[in-house]
C-alpha cells in the first residue's frame, strides 16, 4: 500500500513539475532483483497536447535502446551517458516503450489522456 502511494506522489509530481503543457521526466536505466534491465519510471502519463521532455540516464557500461514507435522516439543511448528526448503527445491512447536493441528487456508504456 505504501509503495502505491509513493509511486502515485511520483506521478502527480511528473505532471505538474514543469507547468501546464509540458511534463518532465528523467527515466533511468537500471537492473531489476531478476536480473532484468528496465527504463525506470516504467510507465509514466500525458495530456494530450502535452510536450513531453525526457531525460534517458543508462547507468549500465553497455548502449541501451528507449523507443516509443508512436511518437517516432527511437534513441540509442550510450553506456553511462544521458540522452534527452522531446516530443508532442499528440495523440490519445497507449503506447508501448522498449529497448529496440534487446527486445528481451521488458520497458513499460506510456499512456496519454484525452
Ligand atoms: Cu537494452
Amino acid at each position: 500500500m505504501r509503495v502505491l502511494a509513493l509511486a502515485l506522489v511520483f506521478v502527480v509530481l511528473g505532471l505538474t513539475s514543469a507547468g501546464a503543457g509540458e511534463i518532465s521526466l528523467r527515466i533511468v536505466n537500471v537492473v531489476t532483483p531478476q536480473d532484468v534491465k528496465i527504463w525506470e519510471p516504467t510507465s509514466f502519463t500525458a495530456k494530450k497536447g502535452d510536450t513531453v521532455v525526457l531525460q534517458l540516464v543508462n547507468r549500465h557500461a553497455d548502449e541501451h535502446g528507449f523507443e516509443i514507435a508512436a511518437f517516432g522516439v527511437k534513441e540509442v543511448v550510450p553506456g553511462e551517458k544521458t540522452s534527452n528526448v522531446k516530443f508532442t503527445a499528440d495523440r490519445a491512447g497507449i503506447f508501448p516503450i522498449k529497448c529496440h536493441l534487446h527486445p528481451a528487456h521488458v520497458v513499460g508504456q506510456f499512456v496519454v489522456l484525452e
